[in-house]
Parts: C-alpha cells; structure tokens; sequence
C-alpha cells in the first residue's frame, strides 16, 4: 500500500518540508512538500536521499557487544544492564566525574534525544559534557550570554527587506543560510534582492559559490575578521556614522566600545586582515548608509583562536548602525514557545575541568579537552562514555590523539546508525532511529525559524524492530543505574509506573513519552491570536503552518541583561581586542608556511552523509586545492600526491591547483576519511577521502569559546616521491 507523510527534513537547520511516499514501510521517494508554506523554496540532494540512510547496507539493526576483536547482536536488557554495571562501577571506584559523554549536532535535530541524554547525565551527576559546541557555535553563546544576557539569543535574519549583506565566513549558496537560524530558501531570496539592486558583500579567504556570486569579495587573511571588522567599527564610529539613537538608547557600554578603537589604528588593522585600507573603508561606509543591511557571521569567523572577538564585533555593527529589529536587519522572533525565558530557569553549571581549569561554555567542556581527560590519571578521570550522534575523531580537532585515548576507556557506547570512525573502541553499539522514523516537535528552536512557524515532525516509516530512540535509551540506563532521572527523586518510579499501567491495560499511549512534554510546553507556550497552540492545531497543519506574519518590536523585551540593554563592550572581549591588537602581526612559522582553509559541499553534510552512493557517485574527495602561484613555488602541478603537514599530523592527497584560495592558503574539505565499519559481518571498512582535521592541533584554543583553529591552522605541503 502506497502512502503520502508530509514532514520536514531533520538534517540542517533549513528543516525543509518534505513529501515522504512510502509503500510496505519503504520510503520509495522524497520530494519538496511545495505545500509548505515556510519552506516551499528549499530542498536539496540530502534530503532526497535521506532513504538510503535508513537502508544502510551497514546500518546497526540490534545492540551489539564486543567480544575480542567482533562484535555479537545482543537484546536491550543484556545492552542496559551491563552498561549501568559498568558504569556504576566506574562511578564507585571513584566519582561520578568518571561518566562522560560527547553528543555531536544531530542530537539537536531530535526533540527529545538532549533534553534525556540531560536527564541521565544530572542522574549520574557527571560535569565530563563534551559537546560539538566547541567545534561549531560556541563563539555564537558566548556572545550571545554577553551581550543579549541569553546564550539561546540568536536573531534571526530579514532577508526579504535588505539592501546590503555583509555576508562574514559563511558560504550560504552551499551551506543553505543556516548557524542558529532557519531561513529557508535565504540564499536564493538573497540574489532576488540582489536582482533588484541590493547588495551582497562576501568575506572569505576562498572564492567561494556564494563569493563568486557577490558585488565584492574581500579575500581576507583567515582568522583575521576580527581586525577587519574592528577598522570597520573604527571607520563609522570615527566618522560619525553610527545610529545615534540605537547607540543612546538600545547599546550600553559604548564608551567603551570607543576607547577600544581609539587604540586602534587602520593600516594596522588592514595590514593585519591583508585587505586594502580604502577597500574597508568604502564597505564600511556603504554598509553604515544602507537603508536596510545585516551583518551575517558565522563557522568562518568561529573556527579560529580569534573567533569569539570577530563574532563580537560582527553583532556590534549590527547595533550599532541600527541594523537590530529592523527591517532588512536581524530581528528576534519569539516563537511559540520562549525558550529563552525557560533555559533561564536552568542554573548554567560552572564547572571547571580538573586538568584546564576552564569552565563550562554552554554546558559543556571543550571537545579540545577530551583526551586528557580521558588518559590523565587522577580522581574524575573519564573512564566510560557515551558518544550520542557523533563522529569527533574527525570532526574535532587531533583526531589520532581523540583515537587513542577512546581506546583507553574501560566503557565505550555508541549511539548512532553505523559504526563510524569515532566508534571504532565501542564496547557496545546502540541502534539510533532515523528522522524519518520518529516524530520531534522541534518546540525550543522555535525561535530560529525567519517567521512564526509550528511544524510537527511527522513520523514516516516504523524503525527496525531492535532501533530506539535515545531518549528511551537514556530513560532506561537511569533506571537500571538506579540514580533519579533528571537528578529528581521520583521520577523513575512514576515512569516505571506509567509503564506498568500501559503493559496492563495493553494502552501502549498511557506509557511516559516525550509526547507528554511536548503537549506540556504547547500549553504553557505563547500566545497567537489570543490562544495558546494546542496539540490539535499541531497535528492538523501537516504541511506546517505560518502562524502571523514577521513581528518586529520583541528584541528589547527578550533581552536578558540587567539592564535590558544591549552591551556593546563586554570587558573580556575587550580585554582581549586589546591582546590581540598588541599581537604580532600574524605571520605563519617557517616550516608551517601555508594556512589550512575547509570547504562543504552541498551533497555532504559533516562527516556523515558522504559515503552514500546516491550523492557522491564519484565517492573521492581527497584533494588539496592549491592557488597556481603556491604551487608554482612548491613546485606542484595539479594531480601530484603531496603531503600535507602540521605539527601534529600528516596526511597525503592529491593536488588541485586552481586559484579558488587566496596565496597562502589552501583547502581541504572536512568531514571525510571517516571509515564505515560493518559490525555484522566484520568485512573490510569503507573510507572515501582524507581526514583533514588530523592537523589541528587541539592543544590551541580561542580562550572566551574553547574552538581551536579548525580552518586556519598552519600546515606545510610537499610533493610525495
Ligand atoms: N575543520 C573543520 N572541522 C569541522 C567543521 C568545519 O567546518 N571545518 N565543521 C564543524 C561543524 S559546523 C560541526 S556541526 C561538527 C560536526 O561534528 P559531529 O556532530 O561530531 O559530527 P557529524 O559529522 O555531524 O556526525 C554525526 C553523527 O551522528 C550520527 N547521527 C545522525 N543522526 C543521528 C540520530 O538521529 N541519532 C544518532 N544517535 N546518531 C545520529 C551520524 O551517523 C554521525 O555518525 O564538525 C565540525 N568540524
Ligand atoms: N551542504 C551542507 N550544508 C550544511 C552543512 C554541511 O556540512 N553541508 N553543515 C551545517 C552546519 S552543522 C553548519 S554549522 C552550517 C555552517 O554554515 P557556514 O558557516 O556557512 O559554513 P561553510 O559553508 O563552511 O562556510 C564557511 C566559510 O567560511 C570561510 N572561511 C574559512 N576561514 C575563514 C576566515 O578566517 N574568515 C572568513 N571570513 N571566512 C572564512 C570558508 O572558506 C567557507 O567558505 O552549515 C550547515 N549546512
Ligand atoms: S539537508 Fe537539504 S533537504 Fe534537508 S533540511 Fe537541509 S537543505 Fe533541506
Ligand atoms: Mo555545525
């Protein structure tokens, strides 16, 4: 029997609408639901074979135990219980601290899958969080908390009303317009108001999709943004181009904002990003006297030691020139529901590591710390953990080192569909569902969406028998741990109750689920047209439903600082401007002389939709792109191996010369040479590609996000043979 489900996508944060037709709970076909109202313009390959995924020649159909050197199908009661005895081991032999986690960025594509993973993690009472913030958006909630009073602060942006894009270290033709937002379709929305005379500005060291389809590109210096955008700042407040009332009325702390560039001069700041200083002149100015203009920064800024300063300073000309709860600026959408107002009810941990002695970013510790942690001996050790959706040997910075310490765990599980690279030590695999099996009402990101927009995630197709959702995962390990989910005392004892009522009257819907929270944050969420939404309006609008059009006017009452203000010159991100401004000019070390840039692709996503037939026929992506005079200078040519090195890893490849990367900078694309594992039968692994990120060092990071130099560590390149 052939069925239509109408759902969206749950692989980025486009979250576009799809028509899913299924037959004998077979997905046979995906396309774009042009009935969405939200969406309707977007959709891409990923989306289309998302399919594949779900009938992964390799996928983890039952729990499965390492025995030796293979691994064994085992049922969930044998995979629970001798994790929590394991665990609970490891937690009496010395503290809870023992018990770790890392969960990558498809955990938050799952509406429940975080919120329990919490619920065990403050059961066990563990602080060893690592998370994919660190290598993402860490920057972003660190400015965010500072500067709005929220890390959950992301304004979205206005697209359809602007005339000028600053478009900082991000490559939306490729990437779609997403990092904490969701603006379907905002690529090509962008050129239809390029068509009628707005205009686009691209900052990126490549000249990229998005770059080549720009009014101007400033080739910057990688992880020089930072004094490009201070000149700028420097330029419109010297010259008097600021918003005079937004910088009275809605910034504070602008004196010191003006001390800051005082000390700052131009030549320097454009010697420093390798730009011309008339160059950053004029797209200072012509973006201060737009009508309507947005600053956009996003992994491009992040990725480096100075990434949270150039984050900074990109939301600073933003407020500054009046772009905030503008039209055509960045506006803050409030959504059904105020996850900002909820997450402050939550006291952020501020946890130091034992051995870095940072805190929490987000609530989480440095993915960049991991493997000392794990191989350091000493109480808090981490001796067993949990990876839930993620890949951070290859993702994270120093993978050989994140390798060898996983090796070293008494305790490793891995949540996920295949047996990647950074599972490779699993003691145990742990069967995940996919998207298209499970239903999310993505609720807290509500406010990330570019217009007041409910969807309900629609399940699909029925999982395999033995997959389940990590929320049930994370549910039982607490109970057969025996320590309070969610640290409340209780709570287990309710949950087994529900259970037992469900087994007895054979009414499976009376059995706790994450259902019960959703149907519980529509009832205390916002108000639309003088009514709360109700579980009803939820199911019934299949296609998602515009719930008003686009408000202005919620910034200021969002706002979180004492002051509700916005703080334009947090003293530590001035503290280190000023660390940075008294730096050496940025120059690479002599036998690092070339700077290591990262490329997506459209038809890949991370680390982990880039070994499926459908999207990469040709299944290589193991180049090195080298600008023509570089080469020239190495004496390469295009197709030679060459070696790739840093001071922590070498990997070889094939040379691409091509004069896409300004001099000195070559590129790589993250998230390959993961190698895919078959559990079941134990055959030889799959690998396409090379892993690029085996040359960040992890030891470096930005000191205000913890993020290492992802794309712009210093590497040399030389031919092999
Ligand atoms: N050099 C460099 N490094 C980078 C980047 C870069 O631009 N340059 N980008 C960074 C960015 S932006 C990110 S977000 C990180 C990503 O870093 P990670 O999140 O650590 O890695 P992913 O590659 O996204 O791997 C996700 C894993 O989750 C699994 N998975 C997918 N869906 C589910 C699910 O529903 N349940 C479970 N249990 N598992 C699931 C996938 O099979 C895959 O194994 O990488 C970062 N690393
Ligand atoms: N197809 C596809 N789409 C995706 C993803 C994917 O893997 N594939 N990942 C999703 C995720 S998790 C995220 S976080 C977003 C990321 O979305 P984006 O942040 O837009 O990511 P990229 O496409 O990598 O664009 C980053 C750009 O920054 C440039 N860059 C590198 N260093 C510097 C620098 O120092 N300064 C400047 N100005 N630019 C620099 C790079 O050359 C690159 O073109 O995309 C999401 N969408
Ligand atoms: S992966 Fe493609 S189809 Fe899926 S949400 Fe992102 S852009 Fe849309
Ligand atoms: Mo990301």
């Amino acid at each position: 029997m052939t069925r239509t489900v109408h759902t969206f996508c749950r692989y980025c944060l486009a979250s576009c609408g799809v028509e899913v037709t299924v037959e004998d709970n077979r997905v046979v076909r995906i396309s774009p639901d042009k009935q969405n109202p939200h969406s309707w313009r977007d959709f891409c390959a990923k989306g289309r074979t998302a399919g594949q995924l779900v009938e992964h020649p390799r996928r983890i159909l039952a729990p499965m135990r390492r025995v030796g050197d293979a691994y064994v199908e085992a049922t969930w009661e044998e995979a629970v219980s001798d994790i929590a005895a394991r665990m609970n081991a490891v937690i009496d032999a010395d503290c809870p601290d023992a018990v770790g986690v890392y969960y990558g960025n498809p955990a938050g594509f799952s509406s429940s899958n975080v919120i329990f993973m919490n619920g065990w993690l403050d059961a066990v009472g563990t602080h060893s969080r690592y998370s994919v913030g660190s290598i993402d958006q860490n920057a972003m909630h660190v400015v965010a908390t500072a500067m709005y009073g929220s890390m959950l602060m992301a304004p979205v942006s206005d697209i359809d009303n602007c005339d000028y894009f600053l478009l900082v270290g991000t490559n939306p033709a490729v990437s779609a317009w997403n990092w904490l937002e969701t603006v379907p379709g905002g690529w090509r929305r962008a050129l239809a108001r390029q068509a009628q005379g707005a205009t686009i500005t691209v900052v990126d060291p490549l000249r990229t999709e998005s770059a080549a389809k720009a009014d101007v590109h400033l080739a910057v210096r990688p992880a020089q943004d930072w004094a490009l955008l201070l000149a700028m700042v420097k330029v419109i407040l010297d010259e008097g181009r600021e918003h005079a009332q937004d910088c009275a009325d809605l910034a504070s702390g602008l004196d010191g904002l003006r001390a800051l560039v005082a000390e700052a001069d131009v030549d320097d700041l454009a010697r420093r990003c390798d730009l011309p200083r008339a160059q950053i002149e004029s797209v200072a100015r012509d973006f201060a006297s737009a009508r309507a203009a947005m600053v956009v920064t996003r992994t491009g800024v992040s990725m480096h030691l100075t990434g949270t300063v150039a984050e900074w300073l990109g939301h600073v000309l933003n407020v500054i020139t009046g772009r905030m709860d503008r039209p055509g600026g960045r506006r803050f959408e409030p959504g059904y529901v105020d996850a900002i107002r909820m997450s402050g009810m939550v006291t952020a941990s501020t946890h130091r590591n034992r051995l870095s002695g940072r805190a929490m970013v987000a609530g989480a510790h440095a993915l960049a710390e991991l493997p000392d942690e794990i191989t350091t001996a000493g109480s808090g050790q981490i001796r067993a953990m949990v990876i839930n959706c993620g890949n951070p040997v290859v993702s994270g910075p120093d993978g050989a080192k994140l390798d060898a310490a996983l090796s070293q765990l008494d305790l490793l599980v891995a949540v996920d569909f295949v047996q990647r690279e950074s599972h490779r030590h699993a003691h145990w695999l742990l069967p995940a569902v996919h998207w298209l099996e499970r239903d999310d009402l993505l609720a807290f990101t509500s406010n990330m969406h570019d217009e007041p927009y409910v969807h309900y995630g629609a399940q699909a197709v029925e999982p395999p028998p033995h997959a389940r959702q990590e929320w049930q995962i994370f549910t039982d390990l607490a109970i057969a741990m025996n320590r309070p989910l969610f640290g409340a005392r209780g709570v287990n004892a309710f949950i087994k109750a529900t259970r037992r009522a469900a087994e007895l009257t054979r009414l499976p819907g009376l059995a706790f689920s994450p259902r019960w929270i959703d149907r519980l944050v529509l009832a205390t969420g916002r108000k639309f047209n003088g009514r709360r939404l109700t579980w009803r309006d939820v199911v019934s609008h299949p296609h998602g439903w515009v719930l008003g059009p686009r408000e202005f006017g919620h910034f200021r009452t969002a706002l979180r600082t004492p002051d509700k203000k916005v703080h334009v010159a947090p003293a530590q991100f001035v503290a280190r401007a000023r660390e940075l401004l008294a730096g050496p000019m940025p120059h690479p070390p002599a036998d690092y002389p070339m700077q290591l840039a990262n490329r997506r692709h459209r038809h890949s996503m991370n680390s982990w939709l880039n070994e499926l037939p459908g999207l990469h026929p040709s299944g290589k992506r193991s180049e090195v792109v080298i600008h023509p005079d570089d080469a020239a200078e190495l004496g390469v040519a295009d197709g030679d191996r060459v070696r790739v090195s840093s001071r922590v890893g070498e990997i070889e490849l094939t040379a691409s010369i091509d004069d896409l990367p300004r001099r000195g900078v070559v590129v790589i694309d993250h998230g390959w040479g993961s190698r895919v594992f078959d559990p079941r039968t134990g055959a030889a692994p799959v690998s396409h590609g090379v892993n690029r990120n085996l040359l960040v060092d992890g030891a470096a990071v930005d000191p205000l996000s913890q993020t290492p130099a992802l794309s712009s560590s210093y590497v040399a390149v030389a031919r092999v043979g």
